[in-house]
């Protein structure tokens, strides 16, 4: 269990200072970990793991301590604010949500639709907000629907969707119970990983050679949990399509699959074989930064073992190759036989059964384009690298409006510096942020959610993808303020303007019903009734809200379950394992001439921090200093040939943009590449503290045209770019 005391403010004498310790949860990640506040003297004066919380154990990340720090950050909202000039100033939420829905339908009814745009941010996702989200985008009736997602993992959304029919079928990591663990792209023992959901994930991994298990990192850099791995694979950022495509010449051609097992739930194997008959070992070691060898001994090992898992995620998305890779990731895995069975890649059976319900969750690729034509829609969104375009390139469907809610967007995309000038034209902006942002600053309103320490909530993404069975139940610390609203009560409110003038101005006493009718809880016991393991499904104890509410660590659902042939969605019922474009994709790559060697420049991937989170939270002193600054790593003899000493100050310039940032010098970067954290950078914001520090937006240097073929994904990871000392 992991505890940490945070300063509490000096006082005269605290001689009995009140204090009661709280059960809740960390919101500020997927991992939702199980956490002890303690309340002194009404400020959290010390945050601890839970150690009965049934999936996180008692493990908190450095992170977790922010809870207290942004509960108590004189910094965050409280108030609805409204621009006034170059200021603002508080406002009430009736007249606030009045004028905004407005404003909101001057523009739509002058312009059109077309012309209101929205933009959902990460955060969205670790509440029950996202659905209200979901709502507000459909009152908008807008085409320019942007998220997160597109700067995350759509890739692996595409892939799933192409290879199992539903991009809700991203297979899930059972690394409690791998014998071998080959991670790829990721560094969970920073980030306690994504869409394979894994509090504790340092322990969990160093759980896997306890077990006699094997764990690989295939990462340009020897990150946190290439330490704890068995083996380093220093792959050139970009280079693992060809690193994959290798592996699989090698299961191919040394006969390492059980293709009679395989053709009983997968089709494609002999376009498959024919498309990788030419990639050899030898052939694509140059192309992926690795050897012959590494690649030979990655696929025989994976193949050899009890059970194995590739895990994939955010470091192969951020390429122009993100959707391929993320298929060859599930081909692999099924062709080893580790689709669908412990240890390897499951789906999980959560509360709400999005697995099962996948085929009948349909989505559309390409109902409609961006103005350009360029970017098709994904599940009726666009790409948020064309925001800034959508905004400022004149024409019909300009949009004028934006609303944006829980993002940072001019932080978090790469737009060559277009969104902050985008964002400050609008004719109309209202963000749903509890800070004044590099993006909320351009607002004409800003509606502040509650603390995530004053409001319950059961988070249903969580337990879809995550690593065990779960559920477990936010409780509040702190009664919200009088008038105070959470998110979803913003967002609701917000669709409700954009609704017909009956719904709108409907009196407030029926309104408050209405809200206390679709309120989260009410949809969180709903879900539980319904879903698998609710009152309406007969052979189990049901689960209901009450039960859950008073599990203090929620409570263990098991372990992953093999459901595959419930649960694919494609036509015939059968793994796709070689969808045609994916194929003729791959084969032209494999073509076409070999990599750009980059003429000595370096190629810049990103980084995490385990104290930051993305664009935020740097507002808290705990979490910034030490190493959590914002500084490019490099290889010694990369800093050598440019006459570069550590700390030095150096000037980093790609195709689209330059920013200045001192040198981290490091063996652990792989010699040619360098890696810059996101999010930094904090200018004339709302967040006092961050702003005295140094850094700079990283995503200045990211060309928004390099994308990910088929979903737009910004292709930040592979960018070139010189390093030179700063004049
Ligand atoms: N170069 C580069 N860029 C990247 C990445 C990278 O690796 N490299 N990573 C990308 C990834 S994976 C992601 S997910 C995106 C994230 O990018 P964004 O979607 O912009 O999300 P954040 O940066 O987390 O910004 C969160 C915003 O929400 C506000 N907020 C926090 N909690 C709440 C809440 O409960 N309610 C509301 N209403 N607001 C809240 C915060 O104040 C902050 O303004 O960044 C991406 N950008
Ligand atoms: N502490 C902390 N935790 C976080 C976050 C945070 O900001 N801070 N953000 C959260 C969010 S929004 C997300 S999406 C997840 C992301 O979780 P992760 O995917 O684990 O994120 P990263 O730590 O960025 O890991 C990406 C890795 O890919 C590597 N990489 C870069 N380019 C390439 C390449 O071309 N090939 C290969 N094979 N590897 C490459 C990088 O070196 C890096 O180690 O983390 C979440 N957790
Ligand atoms: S891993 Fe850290 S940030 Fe994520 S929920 Fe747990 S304590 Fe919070
Ligand atoms: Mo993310």
């Amino acid at each position: 269990m992991t505890t940490v005391d945070l300063p509490l403010p000096q006082r005269a004498a605290p001689a009995e200072p009140d204090s009661t310790t709280h059960i809740s949860q960390c919101t500020l990640c997927e991992a939702h970990c199980g956490i002890h506040v303690t309340v002194t003297d009404g400020r959290v004066s010390r945050i601890a793991g839970n150690p009965s919380d049934v999936f996180s154990k008692g493990y908190i990340c450095p992170k977790a301590t922010a809870m207290g720090a942004l509960h108590d950050d004189p910094d965050r909202l409280r108030t609805p604010m409204r621009r006034v000039g170059d200021r603002f100033e508080p406002v009430g939420w009736d007249e606030a949500f009045r004028e905004i829905g407005r404003r909101l339908r001057t523009v739509r009814d002058r312009h059109g639709s077309h012309a209101l745009g929205m933009y959902l941010g990460n955060p969205a996702a670790h509440s029950s907000g996202a659905g209200y989200g979901l709502l507000l985008r459909m009152a908008l009736r807008t085409p320019n629907f942007f998220t997160a997602s597109s700067i995350d993992q759509m890739p692996h959304e595409y892939a799933a969707w192409q290879v199992f029919g539903s991009n809700f079928l991203m297979p899930v990591t059972d690394i409690d119970r791998c014998h071998r663990l080959v991670v790829i792209g990721a560094n969970p023992a920073v980030s306690n990983g994504s869409l394979s959901i894994m509090p504790g994930a340092k322990r969990r991994i160093k759980a896997i050679r306890e077990r006699g298990g094997t764990v690989v990192v295939i990462d340009p850099r020897r990150t946190e949990t290439a330490r704890l791995a068995d083996q380093h694979v220093s792959v050139r950022p970009g280079g693992d399509l060809f690193l994959l495509l290798g592996m699989l010449h090698v299961l191919v051609t040394e006969n390492l699959c059980d293709t009679a097992a395989l053709a009983r739930i997968a089709s494609g194997w002999t376009e498959l074989t024919a498309l990788v008959d030419g990639a050899t070992p030898e052939a694509m070691a140059p192309r992926a930064g690795v050897t012959a060898e590494q690649i030979r001994a990655l696929a025989r090992d994976h193949a050899a073992a009890e059970s194995a898992a590739i895990y994939a995620r955010i470091g192969i998305c951020h390429q122009e190759t993100g959707t391929l890779v993320s298929w060859l990731v599930m081909v692999i895995n099924t062709v080893t036989g580790n689709l669908d069975r412990p240890g390897g890649t499951m789906f999980a059976t959560p509360i709400i059964d999005v697995p099962g319900l996948a085929k009948r969750l349909p989505i559309k690729h390409g109902t409609y384009t961006d103005r350009s034509g360029r970017h098709r829609s994904f599940r009726s969104e666009l790409p948020a690298v064309v925001m800034a375009d959508e905004m400022l390139s004149d024409g019909p469907g300009r949009i004028r409006a934006m609303v944006t809610y829980a993002g940072n967007p001019v932080s978090s995309i790469p737009q060559k510096g277009r969104l902050d000038a985008a964002m400050a034209q609008l004719d109309f902006y209202v963000a749903v942020d509890m800070y004044v942002t590099e993006t909320s600053r351009h607002a004409d309103f800003i509606l502040p959610p509650v603390s995530p320490l004053e409001r319950e909530d059961v988070n249903l993404l969580t337990t879809v993808y995550s690593v065990r069975n779960n559920v477990r139940y936010q409780h509040r610390t702190f009664e919200p303020p009088a008038g105070a609203m959470e998110d979803w009560e913003i967002l609701t409110r917000l669709a409700l303007e954009l609704a017909p003038a009956p719904l709108r101005r409907m009196p407030a006493t029926l309104r408050t019903m209405l809200m206390k009718a679709v309120d989260p809880m009410r949809t969180a016991a709903l879900v539980l009734a319904t879903g698998p393991y609710g009152r309406l499904r007969r052979g189990r104890k049901a689960i209901t809200l009450r039960a859950l509410r008073d599990s203090p660590g929620g409570i263990d659902l098991g372990p992953l379950q093999p459901r595959l042939r419930e649960v694919i969605a494609t036509a015939d019922g059968l793994v796709q394992l070689a969808p045609a474009a994916f194929v003729a994709d791959a084969a032209a790559r494999l073509a076409a001439a070999a990599e750009d060697s980059g003429a000595g420049r370096l190629q810049l991937i990103g980084r995490r921090n385990l104290r930051s989170n993305n664009s935020w939270l740097h507002n808290a002193p705990t979490m910034t200093g030490g190493n959590n600054r914002c500084t490019v790593l490099m290889h010694p003899e990369d800093a050598a040939a440019r006459g570069l000493v550590q700390g030095a100050l150096v000037r980093i310039a790609s195709d689209v943009g330059s920013i200045e940032i001192p040198v981290d010098i490091s063996d652990e970067m792989r010699p040619g590449t360098v890696a810059v954290p996101h999010g930094w950078g904090h200018r004339n914001t709302g967040w006092q503290h961050a702003n005295t520090l140094p850094g700079a937006n990283v995503n200045e240097l990211h060309d928004p045209t390099r994308v990910d073929t088929y979903t737009g994904t910004a292709a930040v990871n592979n960018t070139w770019v010189t390093v030179s000392p700063a004049s």
